[in-house]
C-alpha cells in the first residue's frame, strides 16, 4: 500500500521537486498544495501520466495518484477546512512536508516593510503552525509519521538586511525541537532540513519581480537545485522507522553558512 505525503508549497522549487522526487521513487500517493491551482493540476496530470518510476517500485506499490488542495497557509480556516475534506482514504497521511514559505524584500530593519514582515511571519512561521496543527491529528492516529520542517542557513545564524526572514527560520528551528520534544511519546519523527542558496523562484518573489537582482543572487558559483533539496528530503524520509535525521544543514560546496559564499569574480 502506498504512504500517503502531503506537501506544502508544491507549486514551485524544493516542494514540486519533492512531489517530482516521492512519484518517480514509486510507493506514494501525494497530496500537493499551494495557492496556484493552476500549476498543481498540471503537476498532477504530468505526475499521474509519467511513465513508470525510475528505480523498480516497491513491492505492492500502486501507481501514483495525485490530490491538489489549493489554500493559503495565512488563512487558519482554509487551512483547516482543506485537511478535514479531504476524502477519508487520503487522511492516512504519513509524512508532512512543511515546505511553504517565501521572503520578501532584502532591506535594513529601519527601511523594510512592515507588510512584508506580516506576510513572512504569517506564512513562514504562522502558516506552518495552522497546517502541522490540523495534519498532526491525522498522524497521531496512527501512532507514527514523519514531519520535515523546510528551514533555512537563514535560521542558523543572522544576516544583513535579512532581519525578519532570518527570524521566522529561527523560529522553525526552535518549533522544530520544540515538535521533536513533544512528540515522543506519539511516536512521530521530526526532522528539520537547513538549506543553503538554492536557485528557485525564491529570489524572484522575494525581490519582488526584478529579475535581474534575483539572477545576481546565483552569481559566480554553483547554487543547489530544488532537485538538490528534494534527494536530501527524500533520504531523510525513507529511512527505518527508528532512525529519525533530527537537523539537516545542505549548501552548495561554494557556501560554508549564512556569511561565507564564495562567488568568482
Ligand atoms: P519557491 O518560491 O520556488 O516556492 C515557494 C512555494 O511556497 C510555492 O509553491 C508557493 O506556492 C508556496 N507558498 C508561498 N506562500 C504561500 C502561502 N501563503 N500559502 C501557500 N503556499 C505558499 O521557493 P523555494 O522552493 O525556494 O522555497 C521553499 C521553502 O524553502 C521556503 O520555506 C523557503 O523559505 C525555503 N528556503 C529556500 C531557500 C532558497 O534559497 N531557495 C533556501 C532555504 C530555505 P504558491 O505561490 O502557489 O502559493
Ligand atoms: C534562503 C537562503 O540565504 O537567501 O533561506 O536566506 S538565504
Amino acid at each position: 500500500m502506498n504512504k500517503i505525503v502531503f506537501i506544502t508549497g508544491a507549486s514551485s522549487g524544493f516542494g514540486e521537486a519533492c512531489a517530482r522526487k516521492f512519484a518517480a521513487a514509486g510507493g506514494y500517493h501525494i497530496i500537493i498544495t499551494g495557492r496556484r491551482k493552476e500549476r498543481l493540476e498540471k503537476l498532477k496530470s504530468e505526475l499521474e501520466q509519467a511513465a513508470r518510476p525510475a528505480t523498480p517500485p516497491p513491492p505492492g506499490a500502486e501507481p501514483v495518484r495525485v490530490m491538489p488542495l489549493e489554500f493559503d497557509v495565512q488563512d487558519r480556516e482554509a487551512v483547516f477546512s482543506a485537511v478535514s475534506n479531504l476524502p477519508e482514504a487520503w487522511k492516512k497521511i504519513e509524512l508532512l512536508v512543511n515546505n511553504a514559505g517565501l521572503a520578501l524584500g532584502r532591506d535594513f530593519f529601519q527601511d523594510a516593510v512592515l507588510d512584508d514582515w506580516e506576510t513572512m511571519i504569517d506564512t513562514n512561521v504562522k502558516g506552518l503552525l495552522y497546517v502541522s496543527k490540523a495534519v498532526l491529528p491525522l498522524l497521531i492516529a496512527q501512532k507514527k509519521g514523519h514531519i520535515i520542517n523546510i528551514g533555512s542557513t537563514a535560521g542558523k545564524e543572522v544576516y544583513e538586511k535579512g532581519n525578519v526572514y532570518c527570524a521566522t527560520k529561527h523560529a522553525v528551528d526552535a518549533i522544530s525541537k520544540a515538535m521533536r520534544i513533544d512528540l515522543l511519546s506519539e511516536g512521530i519523527k521530526v526532522t528539520a532540513i537547513h538549506p543553503g542558496a538554492a536557485d528557485t523562484e525564491f529570489s524572484r518573489v522575494r525581490f519582488k519581480g526584478d529579475e535581474q537582482q534575483a539572477e545576481k543572487v546565483y552569481e559566480g558559483y554553483t547554487p543547489l537545485s530544488a532537485e538538490d533539496v528534494a534527494e536530501v528530503v527524500y533520504y531523510c524520509a525513507s529511512l527505518p522507522s527508528h532512525v529519525c535525521i533530527n537537523d539537516l544543514t545542505l549548501t552548495c560546496t561554494a557556501q560554508a553558512n549564512s556569511f561565507y559564499l564564495y562567488k568568482k569574480a
